[in-house]
């Protein structure tokens, strides 16, 4: 047979999602863009990432107070690693052990922040949102917050994650306690208390052991989505007899 042949060997195309690691405290800080997820499938929600077990009696506040109570405001946040893979984790759901403390008071609502890593401390922020937790969760103190948007996680990357609930403490002293966790993942929990109203002296972000004596972390556990972010496309093998 004469004739031209021509062949179009199947070719490897990788596709990566470059997803912004930086930007403003926004909750839009770092979603990935539509349109540039290769082979992106979301999956049923499942869980991310795990440290809701294993808790301690006590916890540590994390709270945003009244205006008038503004030295009081206080935040802890714990890390984590999102494993080395060519994927990112959507996180939809984050689920928080907790309890009210000297009231029955229930928080309006929580602030959601994830940082970057800085060392062995929270660092830039990259997500911060205010939340309604559902119904029950926000009347137990065991939050369940949904994330909208969700936020898109680096794999092979630490974040940390704070939550700080929306309450006021009035004639109570209402406070919200986020579950201690004994058993210690990568770095101890950290704590930061800017106008020093419990005299802690963590004006700024130190580790939790320092501030209160608590050598611990809080519980969490992150659901949500693994996405694929390279592909393999073959193209078509396309023979020509002419
Ligand atoms: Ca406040
Ligand atoms: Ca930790």
């Amino acid at each position: 047979m004469r004739g031209k042949r021509l062949t179009v060997i199947a070719s490897l195309i990788v596709v990566a999602v470059l997803l912004s690691s930086g930007g403003t405290a926004t909750a839009h800080g770092f979603r990935p863009a539509a349109g540039n997820v290769g082979g992106a499938s979301v999956g049923a929600q499942a869980v991310l990432y795990d440290q809701l077990t294993l808790g301690a009696p006590n916890g540590a506040a994390s709270q945003n107070f009244e205006t008038s109570l503004n030295t009081f405001d206080i935040q802890v946040a714990d890390d984590f690693t999102v494993p080395a893979g060519a994927f990112f984790w959507l996180v939809t759901q984050i689920e928080i052990d907790g309890f009210y403390e000297t009231c029955a008071n229930q928080a309006s609502s929580v602030n959601v922040f994830f940082n970057n890593s800085a060392g062995t401390l929270p660092g830039t922020s990259l997500y911060q949102g205010a939340f309604v937790p559902t119904a029950a969760s926000l009347l137990s103190g065991d939050f369940v917050i949904n994330l909208n948007p969700a936020p898109g996680l680096v794999a092979g990357r630490s974040y940390w994650l704070s939550v700080q609930a929306n309450l006021d403490a009035g004639a109570q002293s209402c406070q919200w306690r986020w579950g201690m966790r004994s058993p210690i993942s990568g770095n101890t929990a950290a704590l930061v208390n800017l106008g020093d109203g419990w005299f802690y002296g963590c004006t700024v972000w130190k580790p939790l052991p320092i501030c209160t004596g608590d050598n611990v972390d809080v519980q969490f556990r992150l659901n949500g989505s693994q996405i694929n972010i390279v592909s393999t496309v073959y193209l078509p093998l396309i023979s020509r007899n002419p």
